[in-house]
């Protein structure tokens, strides 16, 4: 298991690389060039510049999250082969600079969404939550939210210039129904995989966040069966998953340890999350303890321990604690006690190998 830490780049994210260094066992930052609209090319240049800024540290950067898919993809627009050829062309590039892992997600219009980026928990600090009932309204009142508590910071999947024209993306994804929705993600794979191949690059999709439909969109990456057909749609092994225990396991009956067991193969990327069910079906993102939530976090290590997994792996959303400002649920301080929780058993399990 390689450790990883999101990181939005020098300027765009309030914790810095020197920082990230203090925590304990991590080698990686997963990241991303923020600036970047869905479609465009990431150029070598700019790849370079990050490598450049990292190594400096001592960081690799062999996992890139996301290289967001153009909506044309999602909806086979007029322009779908010229994004294709697009996101082929980063792939090339990324590879150039030892990319091993491209994580994306193929969800509709909004990427995860939260009715309240700093829901107050009993402890004092704040937490991304989900109120049910808050979502049946209006999604443009919903986006004008998250943009007003994110402003200033770029949202991978709530770019601005795509949500100003919220009513169009609504429209593109009216003929979009969950079987085509399904069918343009084949075409997207198929267009990639050999490319993947040459490049020595995993595609590995994130679940869909939160696992069920809002907003009338459909969603695809919701569950052990969706996962299981999604894996054998394009059976290769460059086809992989970001399995993020928490966007699965917002819905409670998503067993996430039983789906790695059953998966691990082509998990190239662990998110790690936990997550504490309401009986209303409302959820709130809580520390990675694992009786802090609902999600089996010492369960989900356990996994991949007896799986021997040995990709890419980070914590994901923290709270926001000891006051710190930062972007909704990328914080240093908690994300940093994620690792220390997630080490500090990984670190256990290696032990207690050891004595048998
Ligand atoms: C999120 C997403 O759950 C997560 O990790 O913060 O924004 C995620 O990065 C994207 O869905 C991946 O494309
Ligand atoms: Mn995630």
């Amino acid at each position: 298991m390689k450790m990883g830490f999101r990181w939005y780049g020098s300027g765009n994210d309030t914790v810095t690389l020197s920082e990230i260094r203090q925590i304990p066992g991590v080698s990686e930052i997963v990241w991303a060039l923020h600036y970047k609209q869905p479609g465009e090319i990431w150029e070598t240049d700019e790849i370079q510049k990050v490598r450049d800024e990292l190594s400096g540290f001592g960081f690799g950067m062999s996992v890139v999250e996301s290289v967001n898919v153009h909506d044309d993809i999602k909806t086979a627009g007029r322009n779908r082969d010229l994004y294709i050829g697009n996101y082929i062309q980063t792939l090339r590039n990324l590879s150039r600079f030892g990319v091993k892992v491209v994580c994306y997600n193929f969800m509709p219009v909004f990427d995860w969404t939260r009715t309240d980026l700093f829901h107050p928990l009993p402890d004092g600090s704040t937490a991304l939550y989900y109120e049910k009932s808050r979502i049946k309204r209006d999604p443009a009142e919903m986006a004008e939210y998250i943009l007003s508590e994110t402003k200033g910071y770029t949202m991978p999947g709530w770019e601005p210039e795509r949500l100003a024209g919220l009513n169009g993306l609504f429209e593109l994804y009216k003929k979009t129904d969950k079987e085509a929705l399904w069918a343009n993600l084949k075409y997207f794979l198929d267009a990639l995989m050999p490319v993947c191949r040459e490049c020595d690059i995993k595609m590995a999709i994130h679940p869909d966040d939160p696992p069920w439909d809002i907003f009338g969109l459909p969603r695809l990456l919701v569950d052990e069966p969706a996962v299981g057909r999604f894996l054998s749609m394009v059976n290769d092994p460059y086809n992989c998953l970001t399995l993020c225990s928490g966007s699965l396991g917002a819905d409670p009956r998503n067993n996430v340890p039983d789906i790695i067991r059953r998966y691990c193969g082509r998990i190239a990327f662990a998110h790690i999350r936990n997550v504490k069910h309401y009986p209303n079906g409302d959820f709130s993102e809580v520390s990675h303890r694992d009786r802090d939530g609902d999600t089996g976090i010492l369960e989900i290590i356990r996994a991949y321990h007896d799986c021997g997994f040995d990709g890419y792996i980070r914590p994901d959303h923290g709270r926001h604690i000891w006051n710190e400002k930062c972007r909704p649920g990328y914080g240093l301080y908690d994300r940093a006690l994620g690792i220390m929780y997630i080490l500090g058993a990984w670190d256990m399990l290696d032990k207690l190998d050891e004595r048998q």
